[in-house]
């Protein structure tokens, strides 16, 4: 049996879930924190686990780099290189080409491209793409695509949108199945109604085990990116988990699971974390500001994890002002894990039926603020 995934409660639009993979079942909605280059930066596999995090993402286009994605299969695999037990999600390279390596050019077959690390030329192409995430071991292999950029016009998104389906009906036929992996689709179509109703309709006409909404969070901003969410989230099938890729802050995991989403990754809350901003049940807390010198509280009092259990705001900011590396490390930990609660919180509230509840409780806990 490939990778499944059972619907267990719905609640307006919100549902709750478990899938079920290689690597253990996963109970949804879910944040997978962001192990590009097979590490979540600043934390060990076994801290990333003590949040709660039971799935992780992991890139084709960094992992191919390097250490390249032979040498990964040598090597036992991205679980048994990076020590994680849990399933593993990869991206499919295509979005990371775009927003990270220098000179490219694309066309029907695939895309080649600079490395960002050191100029050498490679090559994506969907075949290629699906064969470097099954040497990773990939649970989850995602369709080569491409992103379409934000603002595009109706003629660019269909141009670009036609030629990741077309990508996607290529993935099909290349990827293998194996027992508890699976192959996801991504809907584009930028902004428009009537494009990511194609995508759909193409991507549920060839058959996948997950469908991921791509192209949002690229600058048109969170109502822009609900507006989409509305009518897109409804033309995908009630039976298959949804992925919003690469999103996103707090705010936006809680208005996209109350439109149906399933399946979140972004690296806002270990990226954010490194720079010393904390994400917390009273809004987001810069800790390198000079308020909290002399601060003895904890970062969040309700929080479990070893920042806001050991140590008191002003050690935080100590930290980051030294540049100590423990400093991100802790920020990191913290985001995670509250990033975590968050979901289980919402998870919750989905299998009890108070869903808006609950969500107008974590929302008054932002809007309050922090003093
Ligand atoms: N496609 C892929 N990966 C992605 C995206 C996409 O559209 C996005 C868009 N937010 C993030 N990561 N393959
Ligand atoms: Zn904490």
């Amino acid at each position: 049996m490939t990778l499944e995934w059972k619907l267990q409660q719905t609640d307006g639009r919100a549902r709750a879930g478990t899938l079920h993979t290689a690597h253990g079942t996963v109970p949804t909605p879910v944040f997978m924190p962001v192990g590009t280059a097979g590490t979540v930066k600043a934390m060990t596999a076994d801290a990333v686990r003590s949040t709660g995090a039971r799935m992780v993402l992991g890139n084709t286009y960094h992992l191919m780099l390097r250490p390249g994605a032979e040498r990964v299969a040598r090597l036992g695999g991205l679980h048994r290189l990076m020590d994680w037990k849990g399933p593993i999600l990869t991206d499919s390279g295509g979005f990371q080409v775009m927003s990270l390596s220098g000179l490219r050019k694309m066309d029907e077959d695939g895309v080649t491209f600079q490395s960002h690390v050191d100029g050498s030329k490679h090559r994506l192409t969907p075949e290629r793409s699906v064969e470097i995430q099954r040497l990773l071991g990939a649970d989850v292999t995602m369709c080569f695509d491409e992103c379409t950029p934000f603002p595009a016009t109706h003629e660019e998104a269909a141009k670009s949108m036609r030629l990741s389906m077309r990508w996607a009906a290529r993935c099909r036929t290349c990827f293998e199945p194996r027992d508890g992996h699976g192959l996801f689709g991504i809907v584009q179509g930028s902004t428009f109604e009537d494009l990511r109703a194609e995508s759909s309709a193409a991507l549920t006409g060839i058959g996948f085990e997950g469908y991921a909404i791509g192209g949002l969070a690229v600058g048109e901003g969170q109502e822009a990116m609900f507006s989409t969410l509305d009518f897109t989230v409804p033309m995908l099938p009630a039976s298959h988990p949804r992925y919003l890729m690469g999103v996103g802050k707090p705010s936006d995991l809680l208005g996209a699971v109350r439109r149906g989403v399933d399946m979140f990754d972004c690296v806002i809350p270990t990226r954010s974390g490194r720079m010393g901003r904390a994400y917390t049940a009273r809004g987001q807390i810069n800790l390198r500001n000079a308020r909290h010198a002399e601060d003895d509280r904890p970062l969040d009092p309700d929080c479990g994890c070893p920042a806001c259990r050991k140590h008191s705001r002003a050690y935080l900011h100590h930290l980051l002002k030294c540049d100590e590396m423990l400093g991100p490390i802790l920020l990191t930990w913290h985001n995670i894990q509250y990033y975590q609660d968050l979901m289980a919180r919402m998870r919750d509230a989905i299998l009890e039926g108070r869903f808006e509840a609950e969500a107008a409780l974590i929302e008054a806990g932002w809007a309050a603020g922090d003093e």
